[in-house]
């Protein structure tokens, strides 16, 4: 399998050639999209098959020129902290989401459960920072590769589902996972880990309509917006859809097993601010 062929429709582990993901830039935009409603049904029509190349999700969020009278239903923004806004759940096998970032806002370090993180600004501008994991904390899909390697086992499509409950130590959120109202945390472990700082791997600038993916694989990252005065709307797939993922603390690489919440679904601010997974029975 190679980059065309990699199946965002199966978790990051159950590929075994994820190595070899990372996307080359430009993209190649084969067909302008007319719309944000048509991107989604063209996202909906590619997710109905049962393989979806990453690199054609990529080429369809490339081909939508971000218009805000498209989207400026779902941005609604906080004072305080980015907003994740439910603007389709797919058919189950992926969800879209409009995160709306205020001054200055930024995302903790974190993971992404093992799924495809597909990503489009709409609005403003966005610093993608990247990290490497930290050394004793493994993701599913490194341990999937290499016992892969370890086989020779070469086939994606006939992996049987591996397991994505992360077992680490869940602790407390603390003070560098900043900015994020939607990460609730759990426990905590003071002593295990050590002063180290996070490696930073790499940084990128995304400017309107630029598409960046990132999984396991590929790293950890945070997001943020560098303007102190403007704000910045991004349009995020992820594939499949979860519930929580790890932040984890920049001094340390201390994970913390958090959920991923809503601020508004289909453009209704909710009340509560709800669970990722509750939008899938609510709708
Ligand atoms: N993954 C973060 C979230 O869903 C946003 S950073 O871009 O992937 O809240
Ligand atoms: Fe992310």
């Amino acid at each position: 399998m190679d980059v065309e062929n990699a199946n965002c429709k199966l978790k990051v582990s159950q590929c075994t050639d994820m190595e070899i993901l990372p996307i080359e830039k430009p993209l190649k935009v084969n067909h302008e999209i007319a719309g944000l409603e048509r991107l989604i049904e063209e996202l909906h029509g590619i997710f109905s098959r049962s393989h979806v190349n990453v690199q054609d999700v990529q080429k369809l969020m490339a081909g939508y020129k971000s218009d805000p009278k498209d989207w400026r239903k779902y941005a609604k923004f906080d004072r305080f902290r980015y907003t994740r806004n439910l603007v389709d759940v797919g058919n189950g096998a992926f969800n879209i989401m409009i995160l709306c970032w205020g001054p200055g806002h930024a995302s903790a370090i974190h993971d992404h459960a093992d799924s495809h993180c597909f990503m489009k600004l709409l609005s403003g501008s966005l610093e993608e920072i990247r990290y490497d994991w930290p050394d004793d904390v493994q993701p599913e899909v490194l341990r999937t590769i290499k016992e892969n390697a370890n086989t020779g086992d070469q086939n994606c499509d006939n992996h049987t589902a591996m397991s994505t409950d992360y077992n680490d130590s869940c602790q407390r959120q603390n003070d560098s996972c900043q900015g994020d109202s939607h990460m609730n945390s759990g426990e905590e472990d003071e002593d295990y880990y050590d002063l180290k700082d996070m490696k930073e791997i790499g940084r990128t600038r995304l400017e309107v309509n630029d598409v960046c993916y990132i999984n396991d694989a590929l790293g950890l990252h945070r997001m943020e917006n560098p303007s102190h005065v403007d704000g910045a709307v991004s349009l995020h797939l992820y594939c499949p859809p979860f519930d929580s993922c790890r932040v984890f603390d920049a001094r340390t690489g201390r994970p913390t097993q958090v959920k991923v919440t809503f601020w508004s679904m289909y453009g209704k601010k909710i009340k509560r601010v709800i669970e990722a997974n509750d939008a899938v029975d609510s709708q």
